[in-house]
């Protein structure tokens, strides 16, 4: 360096702990010294802690639990960024005790994850991927008038169960279907949301029983934990079907095999499952359900906004600004 040079300014060291795309990568090299996990499986909660302990930020995705043994060493740490909007795997009093920030991505996913719930629920009700398996395993003879049968989705009666900002985009969808929507939430809508959704408030258990597909949005927590179990299949019509967008856990998946199996339930589809990536085996034996890989918000241009967006989170909270998507604000002292 030269004498007439300023030195550089200390730039904070952040963990990537999972692979991201590259032009984000290159954003955040621009303003901070990386340590980059540029791998697709999750850090140990062992492996975290240690990449934390010297760090003021980081970026991580729904499969890192941060929690009291990933911050026990973290003595530097300003705030840690989801590259997800929900925010389970943050334990909000443990960010709170060490003084860290958390952020989540809300926004930026909603219409992704309304399609795909529309996607998993089209494709339970019309058998689409059973009869796609059939055909390919050369069972097609003829045309049956009987054959494959599914149940409708226009003019049918729709129950979301979590009516946040996905669950009205989801319900907005289902007008163009002509659907009579129903919906249960923690609280109530106000009216001018409820008119715009045309959705009408029930307890849960009308909700099961009313609903000829039930689509779950809520987030997980210990109040969510097995909130489908055998008692609320039981309710739920014969014919009707489940859709779980939200969150492995919400659902009982060995209630849900069984309830499959003895067709108390039409079929199911589902994105998300409790310990994934690990799948109860039992939803392998059972054709009707539709199993994708926790790909709500998987389009290309939705996964380059929920990055760029936990981007801006972490580059806010690292200047000492407050970040868009604070999911502590307790703790921010204006
Ligand atoms: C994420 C999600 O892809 O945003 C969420 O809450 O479930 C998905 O969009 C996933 O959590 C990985 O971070």
């Amino acid at each position: 360096m030269s004498l007439t040079q300023a030195p550089s300014p200390v730039r904070p060291k952040v963990l990537v702990a999972r692979r991201i795309f590259p032009e984000g990568l290159a954003r955040l090299e621009e303003h901070c010294e990386i340590d980059y996990n540029d791998q697709i499986h999750p850090l140990s909660n062992a492996e975290l802690a240690n990449r934390l302990a010297d760090k003021q930020g980081a970026l991580v995705t729904g499969s890192e639990q941060v929690g009291t043994q990933a911050l026990s060493q973290a003595s530097q740490l300003q705030i840690i960024s989801n590259i997800a909007v929900g925010f389970n795997n943050f334990d909000v009093a443990a960010l709170n005790a060490k003084h860290v920030f958390g952020t989540n991505t809300p926004d930026v996913l909603t219409d992704t994850t309304a399609d795909m719930a529309f996607a998993l629920l089209m494709a339970t009700a019309r058998r689409v991927c059973e009869t796609e398996h059939w055909l390919r395993a050369g069972h097609w003879q003829n045309w049956e008038l009987g054959g494959m049968l599914g149940v409708d989705v226009h003019h049918s009666t729709m129950g979301i169960i979590g009516m946040g900002r996905i669950g009205q985009a989801i319900a907005k969808r289902g007008l163009g279907f002509g659907m009579n929507i129903l919906y249960h939430n923690r609280t109530q809508l106000d009216a001018a949301t409820e008119q715009a959704c045309q959705a009408q408030y029930v307890a849960l258990e009308t909700l099961l029983r009313q609903a000829d597909h039930v689509v779950l949005v809520m987030p997980y927590s210990a109040a969510s934990h097995h909130l489908i179990g055998r008692e609320q299949l039981a309710l739920m019509r014969p014919t009707a079907t489940l859709i779980n967008i939200a969150r492995g856990g919400i659902v009982d998946d060995a209630a849900l095999i069984e309830a499959l199996q003895k067709k108390v339930i039409f079929a199911a589809g589902l994105d998300v499952y409790e310990g994934e990536p690990k799948l109860n085996p039992g939803f392998l034996t059972v054709p009707n359900v539709v199993l994708t890989p926790h790909i709500g918000s998987a389009t290309a241009k939705t996964r380059h906004g929920m990055m760029n967006l936990a981007i801006d989170n972490l580059l806010a909270g690292l200047a000492g600004k407050r970040p868009p998507n604070l999911i502590n604000p307790e703790i921010w002292k204006a």
